[in-house]
Formats: structure tokens, sequence, C-alpha cells
């Protein structure tokens, strides 16, 4: 009997996972029989026209009537709508996936992973980026001790969507609903690569310095003739400290000019490099002891991870394959009954450093996570 998914929310994310849906019997021979049972969202006529573009079976205005007749929900809606029908479908004991970050606040995300290990069901964040082929490679060279003990974390996320005050505003601009601004839409990616690529040798983040700007305080509606506040960041930085000595740096903007998505990482040993570059996503940059400088590794080779399901080598991937990968992983765990990272707890965790990079920019100095 196919898995009956039901997604809340149907635009850059709803299309990102439903073409992942339609990839995955396709591309992956052994994953789970799904259907796309019943698509959610406010808007009746746009909701129609969404489920008859993206295949769902049904369209339901009552995410709580929608929770009740599938095996699987997807909460794909804004930050602010994450927590209550996330909680709602795991006290049903329904498998949740809920896209990043988990929540608007530390508070929310707390109650979201006590949700998770209180139900019978197992709940995933969509943090794609650790399932890109690279970003793998990199984390099995650094678990096998390749680029020995680690020294150096630091990560970058820019872009320049919202470079001119004429950009308008959307509710990732409002704290009430997204919580952060690029702390959380970018930054939360950024640590939580961080955490799956050194956690294993460096440890978790121990204690943060942050500094956050808004840069724009209000910005143009796009229908109405009228502006709405800026009420949260349009840029972050941060020092971290990891339990095991590692220096972490890490940044994100919404303001820098030329950068569209350009998520860069760069992990520094005792014995080597590595750098990858998001908009160069099948590259990684390897330095190892013995070597002059960095070598290019084109991460394409069937023996790569997840490559044997695509095309041969040199025939790239790009960013939609991310959300393959991780739809086809999660759908697999929940058919296994098999346990998913990164589970709540683990986006809990990305959620308390953001709120520690808050929190040390409010007091001027260095705070411990929480
Ligand atoms: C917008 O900043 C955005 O779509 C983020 O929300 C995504 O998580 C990131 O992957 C790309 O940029």
């Amino acid at each position: 009997m196919a898995l009956q998914i039901g997604v809340l929310g149907y635009r850059f994310m709803g299309k990102a996972h439903s073409n992942a849906f339609a990839r995955l019997p396709m591309f992956f021979d052994d994953a789970p029989d799904i259907e796309r049972h019943t698509l959610v969202g406010r808007d009746e006529e746009a909701l129609a026209d969404a489920a008859d573009r993206l295949g769902f079976a049904h369209t339901e205005t009552d995410w709580e009537t929608a929770i009740e007749n599938v095996d699987v929900f997807y909460n794909l809606g804004p930050n602010h709508l994450h927590p209550e029908p996330s909680i709602a479908a795991l006290e049903a004991d329904v498998p949740v996936f809920c896209e990043k970050p988990l929540a608007p606040t530390v508070e929310d995300a707390e109650r979201m992973a006590t949700a998770a290990a209180d139900s019978d069901a197992i709940a995933g964040c969509a943090f794609n980026y650790r399932f890109v082929p690279a970003i793998q490679y990199a984390k099995n060279l650094i678990d096998a001790g390749e680029l020995g003990d680690i020294r150096h974390v630091r990560g970058k996320y820019l872009q320049d969507g919202w470079v001119s005050p004429e950009d308008p505003w959307s509710w990732r601009m409002d704290e009430d609903l997204a919580g952060s601004g690029a702390l959380g839409d970018l930054g939360a990616h950024t640590v939580d690569l961080a955490r799956f690529l050194v956690g294993e040798r460096a440890g978790d983040i121990e204690r943060i310095s942050g500094h956050t700007e808004t840069f724009i305080e209000e910005r143009p509606m796009e229908e109405e003739n009228e502006t709405r506040p800026v009420t949260v960041d349009d840029a972050y930085s941060a020092q971290a400290a990891f339990e095991d000595g590692a220096m972490g740096t890490f940044e994100a903007s919404r303001m820098a000019p030329g950068h569209k998505n350009d998520h860069t990482i760069a992990v520094h040993g005792t014995e080597g490099s590595v750098k990858f570059a998001l908009e160069r996503l099948n590259e990684l940059e390897v330095l190892r002891e013995d070597n002059r400088g960095y070598e290019t590794v084109l991460v394409t080779d069937e023996s790569d991870p997840y490559v044997e399901h695509w095309w041969p080598p040199g025939h790239v991937l790009g960013w939609e394959h991310t959300f393959v990968h991780e739809d086809y992983e999660f759908l697999s765990s929940v058919a296994a009954g098999e346990s998913y990272e990164p589970s709540f707890e683990s986006a809990c965790e990305v959620q308390r450093v953001l709120d520690a990079v808050e929190r040390s920019d409010e007091r001027g100095e260095w705070v411990a996570i929480e």
C-alpha cells in the first residue's frame, strides 16, 4: 500500500518536494511507493490550480482534517506555521517532515522536538544541503580522519535578493512570522552543515559571539501602496567555539550584491582542508597534507553518494536533486520504521545556536549554547 502524502504549502518548497516525489519512482527503484494525496492551503482557487500542477489527488483548507487522511505530513509552510500542525501530526503518530528552520523561536523548536520524542512517528527537518553528494563525500573524508584534527569551520551564505529598498516585504521580513531573517533562513543551513561535517571530530558548538544587523528598516508591499517594517536581521556574523577546540566563523547576508545563492563552507584540519561552494555543487576542493595545492574533485562518479541513481560521470546534478535525496531518505525511514537525521532534536540544536547568536548580539558578549 502506497504511503499517502499530505503537504502544507505549494509555492517554492511545495514545488521542490513535489518534483522530488515525482522523480523517486523513476530513479530510486527501492524507494517506497508514495502518492501525492492531499495539498493544503488557504486560497481554494490557487490551491486547486497548484494541486493540478503538482499532481495531488485532493485539496484541503484545514490542515487538521488533512492530517487525519494521510500517512505522512510535509510541513512546507512559512516558519510560523511549523509548530502547531507538526505537533498535531506527531500527537496523532503521523510522521512529519518540516522545512527549515524548524521554528521561529527556540521555544517553539523545543516544543516540536518534545512532540517528536513523545511520538511513535518519526520527524525530520529539511536541511537539504546535507544531501549534496560533494558534502557527503567531504563528511566521509573528515570522519575517516583524512583532515586530521579540526581547527577551523568557516561558513558563509550570501544572497542579493533584497539589496534594494524597493525589493518587497515578505513574511521573511517579520519576526512574528519568520523568527529571524538571514540568520534563520540562511544561517540555519550553515550551522546544520557545520554540525553535520565536523560533529564527530570536533564535538558540538559550545559558545557563540554573534552580531546581527538590519540595514533596511521598512519595505514596500508588492500589491499595496504601503510599506511594512522589517523586524528581523538582514545579515548576521558569528564566532563559535567547538567542544574540541575548533573555531567556527559563520555569516549570512541578503545584502551581498552579485551573490545569488552563494553558500560556501570550508573545513581546515591538521592534515588537510576541504572547500565547498553551492553554486558549484558537483565539485569539492580537497587539499591533503602532501599536496602543493587544492585539487578539484568532480563528485559525479557512480561510487559517489546518490550518483548511481542518476547519470554517468560528469553528467552533473543540480539543486533540485538534493530534495530528491532527502525525501528518498526520509520516506524510506518512514517505510522501514527507522530513525532519520536531521531529526527534530538535531534541528532544535541548530535553533539553540541561532538563539545564542541573538542573545549574544543583545548582550554584546559571548554566550553559552543553552
Ligand atoms: C531564500 O533565502 C531561500 O529559498 C531559503 O529559504 C532556502 O532555504 C535556501 O536553500 C535558498 O534560499
